[in-house]
């Protein structure tokens, strides 16, 4: 106290007074019990004449703010590099921190925390913990499998989002790339496909016909892991950035890491007789430094990625090659009404009707 100014003095006085007097109410407030006739151990002594020193709340004020204090001044900014089931990796500077999660935390925190984010962390009795998350620049999110109503964020403040698809084992899959743009577009990163395992197929093989709707969308990048082909071109779009390698199991996303930093050594599935598909290898994300500030992410391959609360209105926002052609009616949903003009535009060609189709299935589902 005698630090302070004479006005600060005054202030967390009041404080007290005001916090002794709502004390001294709940004091009085209680019923007084006859002590004789209750053998209950437990029930609350009277207290006939209560006296609550107004120094005892002084002193309460004071050591709870010099805590509070102590707690800001120790957080510091970290970075999401991993996340485990209570405990979440931490880049704090050059040190590698674990923050424990509280129980809280943990139920929700792929909810709460996603690789990529920058959280305010402090240290409490040699344990680093989580204070909170700091606004996204950038997100990639999907509804939570256990609740459509919950967002589930696979990564925050990404650059670069890389779809990572193969025309052959495992076959292409259009559907989870039309939903996959349309997440990065809402999340504000940049998309960029890499079609991996080319080597498997001759460079002009109708196959990669599949992309053509994609083109002018999200720059189509044809790689290899295993022939290294396209993989400069590859890395000219992550150099400096953080990007992020999402798209179904078995794809090779793990191995065009690898095949970018050899020594990274990341698992990769064998492909199971039969099925030409991987098996689940990476079973969580991780942010790995390639130096330079080159950072990407592994994820683990997803089966379904559907979309978070997107709204029916919303939809053709992410359809940006729709955009410009007009429909002249204002409640049209552009898939069935006559003299829609969309659909006309799809019918003549000037948008491709593969993506008219992906239009009208995925509103069909909102
Ligand atoms: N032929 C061929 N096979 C690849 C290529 N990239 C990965 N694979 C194989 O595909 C399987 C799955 O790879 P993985 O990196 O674990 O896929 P992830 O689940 O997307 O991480 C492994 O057996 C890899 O050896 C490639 O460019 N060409
Ligand atoms: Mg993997
Ligand atoms: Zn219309």
């Amino acid at each position: 106290m005698a630090a302070m100014d004479g006005n600060e003095r005054k202030k967390v006085r009041d404080r007290a007074i005001k916090a002794r007097k709502l004390a001294l109410s709940r004091l009085t407030a209680q019923p007084v019990l006859d002590v004789e006739d209750d053998e209950d151990e437990e029930a609350p002594i009277p207290l006939r004449k209560p006296t609550l020193p107004l120094e005892d709340f002084i002193f309460r004020i004071l050591t709870e703010e010099v805590v509070v204090a102590e707690t800001l001044t120790q957080t510091q900014v970290g970075t999401v590099i991993a996340l485990h089931r209570k405990r979440c990796e931490v880049v704090l500077g050059a040190e590698r921190i674990d923050c424990i999660l509280t129980p809280e935390q943990a139920k929700w925190q792929q909810s709460q925390f996603a690789v990529g984010d920058l959280v305010n962390v402090h240290k409490s009795e040699e344990i680093w913990r989580i204070h909170s998350v700091q606004p996204r620049k950038t997100k990639l999110s999907r509804p939570d499998p256990g609740s459509d109503e919950r967002e589930r964020v696979i990564v925050a403040n990404v650059d670069v989002i890389v779809v990572v698809v193969c025309v052959k084992a495992p076959p292409l899959h259009p559907r989870v790339i039309d939903r996959y743009l349309i997440a990065i577009q809402r999340g504000g990163a940049e998309a960029v496909i890499a079609v991996n395992k080319s080597d498997l197929l001759d460079p002009d093989d109708e196959e990669f016909d599949l992309l053509d709707p994609y083109r002018g969308l999200a720059p189509i990048i044809r790689v290899s892991a295993s022939s290294k082909l396209g993989l400069n071109e590859l890395r000219e779009k992550l150099e400096g950035k953080r990007s992020a390698f999402v798209g179904h199991s078995g794809v090779g996303k793990s191995s065009l890491l690898n095949a970018l930093k050899p020594d990274l050594r990341l698992d990769t599935g064998s492909l199971s007789e039969g099925y030409g598909r991987g098996t689940h290898t990476t079973t969580s994300s991780h942010l790995w430094d390639l130096g330079d500030g080159t950072e990407i992410i592994d994820t683990p391959g997803v089966r379904a990625f559907g979309l978070f609360k997107l709204a029916k209105e919303e939809l053709i926002d992410y359809f940006p090659e729709f955009e410009g052609i007009s429909c002249r009616f204002r409640d049209c949903s552009h898939t069935v009404e006559p003299a829609c003009g969309i659909r006309a535009a799809a019918e003549a060609g000037q948008i491709n009707p593969a993506r008219f189709d992906t239009y009208k299935r995925i509103l069909e589902t909102l």
